[in-house]
């Protein structure tokens, strides 16, 4: 239903209807999820928010856009505190207009002149405005909306002033006939006298809204009971913000700690979801799914000591050690960050304290000592999807290796080095055949992944190269390696199992790995003689 045609309903309802007070966005969220089905856009409590005097300090458009936040953050209807309408009758005219545009469903206007007071101030020294004059308002205002549902509400401040019953009834009279949806007759006893007074006199000629700020003790019944139509508790939601940030400011002051306010102040976790933040997830999900896709993930394998480096990985993980003054970590996440990549996951084990970069998502895996590289991959299984690249930790490579990779379209793109030679060191590594040798000519076919084999030693046996421990996979090929891991992660030899092992797995259920040839320009970091090389990796 419209707004207006909510307030006009709140309005006309014949069972008591309660509006709660809210002076922005927040606050009127707030009071929505409390279960209100209308807000009073308090001029006072606006004012206060801002750390202005409710005398029309803050000019009607500043009013205007805060109201608009209000709206636009709820969709029960919302009742603004129009004061005197911000001038004369044209002033009401626009007012009313930009109201509507707003979705403001509707506003209370008071027989004061501008600039007003608050009603609790200084009340008797008010001057009241001009019946007729402000009559004119009231018809203007109606005249000037656009929605038939629009509420105009003509408060009448004769008792305020100290004018007494008869004026008050007189001015409503008029107000009424002047085309006012509904009176709001105000009062600052203590007591409600002066409100059923009025009522008794005025029957249900039209609606009339009271705002028991000051007779606060009087039972809602008894409103109900004399015909009341709405109530307005009209500054609460401000005196309770007021009173709760007091308290926060002086504590955190004087202890010099957030401890004591912690868990006394709302999550953030709350404050997110009051923003709707998960609203702007699933909004990202349909407007930014292309984007999701480009959305590339990284993980990087560096659970391992290296024990092979001795004294070198004692305190540090290998992928800690310095080459040229920079860890290989550090050096791959630049690289990776260089090119856009954001999503960076690193498993650690070995000495994971060593490794503490920001804006890297970690995983653990504690039982590096009695398991393998898989078991380091499974703990980021939910990473792995979209476009991934997965990296040992122990391996640098020249730029262009990853950006060559990157620009591979194949479900499955594995990196491997055609230079076997290059091996001085006889040591395991993960040596492949493929559909077809390496070749230098310029427009050679796609070469597949046969076999991945980690081996010890070459033993005379002819490869096409080696797998440099780098690979990348789309959405689909992720989609296979997730799968492939966790067939495997069903085995009970699981815990030895290695990217090798993964890579036969997908090529045992027909998944085609295509292979990038690259003719050196990498190394690992596995044996200390590698180390003396990384001189030539410095850029
Ligand atoms: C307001 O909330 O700003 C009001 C009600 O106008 S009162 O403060 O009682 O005047
Ligand atoms: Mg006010």
């Amino acid at each position: 239903m419209k707004k207006t045609a909510q307030l006009r309903r709140l309005l006309q309802s014949p069972t008591l209807e309660f509006l709660m007070e809210a002076h922005n966005g927040l606050s009127a969220r707030i009071v929505e999820e409390a279960g209100f089905k209308g807000i009073w856009g308090s001029g006072l409590s606006i004012s206060a928010s801002q750390a202005v005097r409710d005398n029309n300090e803050l000019s009607w458009t500043e009013v205007l856009d805060i109201v608009e936040f209000m709206s636009d953050a709820t969709t029960i209807p919302i009742l603004l505190d129009g004061d005197t309408g911000y001038g004369n009758f044209n002033n009401m005219r626009r007012l009313v207009k930009k109201l509507e545009e707003r979705n403001v469903a509707g506003v209370c206007i008071e027989d004061k002149l501008f600039p007003k007071t608050n009603s609790f101030l200084r009340s008797t020294q008010q001057p009241l405005a001009d019946m007729e004059e402000f009559c004119g308002k009231i018809k203007a205002g109606k005249d000037s909306q656009g929605d038939d549902d629009f509420c105009v509400v003509a408060r009448v401040e004769a008792f305020i002033a100290g004018w007494g019953l008869q004026e008050a009834l007189k001015r409503a009279s008029a107000y009424q006939e002047a085309g006012a949806d509904a009176i709001l007759i105000h009062s600052k006893l203590s007591k409600p006298d002066e409100i059923l007074a009025f009522m008794k006199q005025w029957g249900n000629r039209c609606p009339v809204v009271i705002v028991p700020t000051k007779y606060y003790t009087t039972p809602s019944q008894v409103f109900r009971d004399h015909g009341i139509s709405v109530v307005i508790w009209a500054n609460h939601m401000m005196r309770s913000a007021v009173t709760a940030m007091q308290k926060t400011a002086s504590k955190v002051h004087d202890a010099e700690s957030l401890l004591e306010v912690e868990d006394k102040v709302a999550s953030l976790v709350e404050v997110f979801r009051l923003q709707r933040d998960e609203e702007l997830q699933e909004a990202e999900k349909i407007y930014l799914r292309e984007k999701e896709h480009e959305r590339i993930h990284a993980i990087i394998l560096a659970a391992s000591r290296g024990s092979e480096l001795r004294e070198m990985t004692r305190d540090i993980p290998k992928s800690m050690i310095k080459v040229n003054g920079k860890t290989l970590l550090e050096k791959m996440l630049g690289m990776l960050q260089d090119r856009g990549i954001r999503d960076i996951s690193v498993i650690r084990g070995y000495k994971k304290e060593a490794i503490q970069f920001p804006n890297v998502t970690y995983f653990d895996n504690d039982k590096y000592e009695n398991t393998n590289e898989l078991s380091s991959l499974l703990l980021a299984k939910n990473k792995i999807e979209g476009t991934c690249i997965v990296s040992y930790g122990d391996i640098i490579y020249r730029k262009h290796v990853l950006g060559n990779l990157l620009d591979e379209e194949s479900d499955i793109v594995i990196v491997v080095d055609a230079l076997t030679e290059r091996r001085q060191i006889l040591r395991k590594s993960d040596f492949v055949h493929c559909s077809r040798p390496y070749t230098r000519s310029y427009d050679e076919e796609a070469a597949y992944l046969k076999q991945v084999r980690f081996l010890e030693i070459l033993n005379g046996e002819k490869f096409d190269g080696e797998w440099i421990g780098l690979m990348k996979t789309t959405a689909r090929g992720s989609e296979a390696v997730r799968a492939a891991l966790e067939k495997l992660s069903q085995k009970s030899e699981f815990c030895r199992l290695n990217m090798s092992d993964l890579l036969n797995e997908l090529l045992a259920t027909g998944v085609q790995i295509r292979v990038l040839y690259i003719e050196g320009h990498w190394l690992d970091v596995d044996t200390l003689e590698d180390i003396g090389k990384t001189t030539a990796y410095s850029s």
